[in-house]
């Protein structure tokens, strides 16, 4: 009877490990450092039935990624593009490896607006990364807030 009871909270010890136990890499170095770029975006035609701009021009696009908060990593801000289809190369932020698989990147994109009109929010999302997404060069993630897909690259450092 003890014997059962302790294999049973040992089981349940393993279990609940488990779920936290981080990812291995096994072809990618966990160390190496990373790029995550936002890359392009195709934005909805509308935002929830207004036009994204009273002047009725297209949304101005920024994106801020947010590489996971451990030591080295960083934040990047895109610059702004005036279209439904917008393209970056440049504002990612960089991350070790094994933080981007364990930990995915946020990412927040929003039209900037003038100071009287304040800046629409189009998308707020967590991306998980997978080491086969850092080997392929690329992720695209479709239909998250008011973006029909949002693409990102990863290049190695
Ligand atoms: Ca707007
Ligand atoms: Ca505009
Ligand atoms: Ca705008």
């Amino acid at each position: 009877m003890r014997t059962a009871l302790i294999a049973s909270f040992a089981l349940f010890g393993l279990a609940a490990c488990g779920e936290d136990d981080p990812v291995q890499l096994t072809t990618v170095d966990p160390a190496s450092k990373w790029v995550v770029q936002p890359s392009r975006a195709e934005v909805r035609a509308n935002d929830g039935g207004e036009d994204w701009d009273i002047d009725n021009s297209a949304p101005d696009i920024v994106v801020k990624t947010s590489c996971p908060a451990s030591g080295g990593n960083t934040t990047g801000e895109t610059n702004e593009v005036e279209s439904y289809t917008p393209t970056w190369s440049g504002g990612g932020c960089t991350a070790r490896a094994d933080d981007l698989v364990n930990d995915g990147v946020d990412f927040e994109v929003r039209d900037v607006d003038t100071s009287l009109d304040p800046d629409d929010g189009v998308a707020e999302a967590s991306l998980q990364i997978t080491e086969d997404d850092l080997l392929a060069g690329t992720v695209t993630i479709t239909r998250v807030g008011d973006l029909e897909s949002f693409t990102v690259t990863l290049t190695e450092d």
